[in-house]
């Protein structure tokens, strides 16, 4: 019989000690930032393969970049999606609709209105080309950095604001971290606070679309720091297998709170390039410029709704402010970051891109601003006749222990009972 090794613990003298590899960001607080080694291609170069192609034919692209919008603000190339300058007006005032409505958001947040906000600024462009891109009952399992979709779709804002104060009129009754939006009628799914789960989900939900003999398809967003959970993998595997109807988006937007993107694994590959591992389309696209955006989204959900196929879309973008309200960036990263970001601010490139075009002008840019701050000053104002956190206008005390059961379970009622007791010894004056 073969002796089995031996085992003494101890390194073998002839070979050199193991090691690993820790990322580190390039740039921490006070650093002057240099984004030379980022590969920015020239817009309009990249091919546009028929959406109907063998899936290997767009891997070059996870690779690239595709982009419309030029430095002259012209659009450009095969992936223009040639909007008309209505389209265009309305997906500025929708991006900027967001950035006021989230700008006020946080402000309500530092008044102590709600306990809890999380901005999207920079990043608007994604949401709302893709938004404009779907069809109005696509199913869409958002991350909670797509309030765009929402706000695109025509949700009343007053909700929006209802549940982030947790009020008397939150439709989720306070049951919600703040941002968690829940909005069926919208094809918007409950949002969770567990990261990625709604990748799986999404295609899961375009799976049960095809077995049914539907013409809906899904699409979900996760972050780059949120790709490295197992459930993004699970998704792939699930939507390679079945040939699901689903469109899943990385944004990658460099950083995961304080952890910057080498941790999911950036240092080595695009997120884009995952596709192939898979065996699935896959897109890499200009996230602050909407024309790209848009026409990546456009072509990955009519591959879907033909048959043909997922798509993994990577939107390159930055960050441009906090995590969310409970984060201080300028504790982990070098300010200068977002100043300097080669990929400009998205609401900006499609303002001068409409200039160029004669469709637009800083007067209208600066009048649509004033009204769009009016329009969202006026349904946080319509909201608070409903309460603020911490104003004790919520949903009534003993709803906490409804909605899950059809009938409440005797444990259940005996702990609703004593709650009930304990409150009212603790605050008798308490009513509700
Ligand atoms: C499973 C899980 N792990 C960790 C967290 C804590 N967490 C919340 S957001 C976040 C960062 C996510 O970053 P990314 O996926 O890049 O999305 P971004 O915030 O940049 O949009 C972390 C670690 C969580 N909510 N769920
Ligand atoms: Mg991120």
């Amino acid at each position: 019989m073969a002796e089995g090794p031996v085992r003494t613990g101890k390194p073998r003298g002839n070979l050199p000690p193991l090691d690993l590899y820790v990322p580190e960001p390039k740039y921490r607080p006070g650093d002057t930032v240099d984004y030379s080694h980022l590969q920015i291609p020239e817009p309009g170069l990249l091919a546009r393969p028929d959406e109907a192609c063998e899936a290997g034919a767009t891997w070059p692209l996870t690779l690239d970049m595709i982009r419309v919008l030029d430095d002259d603000h012209r659009a450009t190339g095969p992936w223009d999606p040639h909007l008309d300058p209505e389209t265009l007006r309305r997906m500025l005032a929708t991006m900027a609709l967001t950035r006021a409505f989230d700008d006020r958001m946080y402000r309500g947040q530092r008044q102590g209105k709600t306990s809890f906000y999380m901005k999207s600024t920079g990043e608007e462009a994604i949401s709302i080309a893709c938004a404009h891109a779907l069809a109005a009952d696509d199913m869409v399992f958002p991350s909670y950095r797509q309030q765009g979709i929402l706000i695109a779709r025509g949700y009343p804002l007053v909700e929006m604001v209802n549940q982030i104060y947790s009020n008397r009129a939150d439709p989720l009754k306070g049951r919600q971290l703040p941002i968690m939006y829940s909005a069926k009628d919208y094809g918007f799914f409950s949002i969770s606070g567990n990261l990625a789960t709604q990748f799986p989900q999404a295609v899961g939900w375009a799976m049960a679309s095809a077995i049914k003999g539907d013409t809906r398809i899904a699409t979900s967003f996760v972050g780059e720091g949120s790709s490295a959970e197992g459930d993004f993998h699970a998704a792939m595997t699930f939507a390679a297998v079945y040939n699901a109807p689903v469109v899943l988006n990385v944004v990658n937007n460099q950083w995961a709170i304080s952890s910057f993107s080498g941790f999911a694994g950036a240092e080595r590959t695009t997120f884009a390039a995952r596709a192939a591992g898979y065996g699935i389309a896959g897109l890499r696209v200009d996230g602050n410029d909407i024309l790209a955006v848009y026409a990546a989204m456009e072509w990955a959900a009519n591959r879907a709704r033909a048959n043909k196929g997922p798509t993994l879309i990577e939107h390159f973008t930055y960050r441009a402010e906090g995590h969310s309200t409970s984060d201080d960036p300028s504790a982990y990263r070098s300010a200068r970051e977002a100043e300097d970001w080669p990929l400009g601010d998205p609401i900006m490139r499609l303002k001068k891109h409409l200039i160029a075009l004669g469709e637009w002008s800083d007067e209208q840019h600066e009048a649509m601003d004033r009204d769009l701050a009016e329009q969202v000053k006026a349904a946080t104002k319509e909201a608070e006749k409903n309460g603020i956190l911490g104003h004790g206008l919520h949903h009534p005390f003993h709803t906490m222990f409804e909605d899950v059961f059809e009938e409440l379970p005797w444990h259940l009622q005996e702990q609703a009972e004593q709650a009930i007791r304990e409150r009212q010894t603790k605050w008798p004056e308490w009513k509700e």
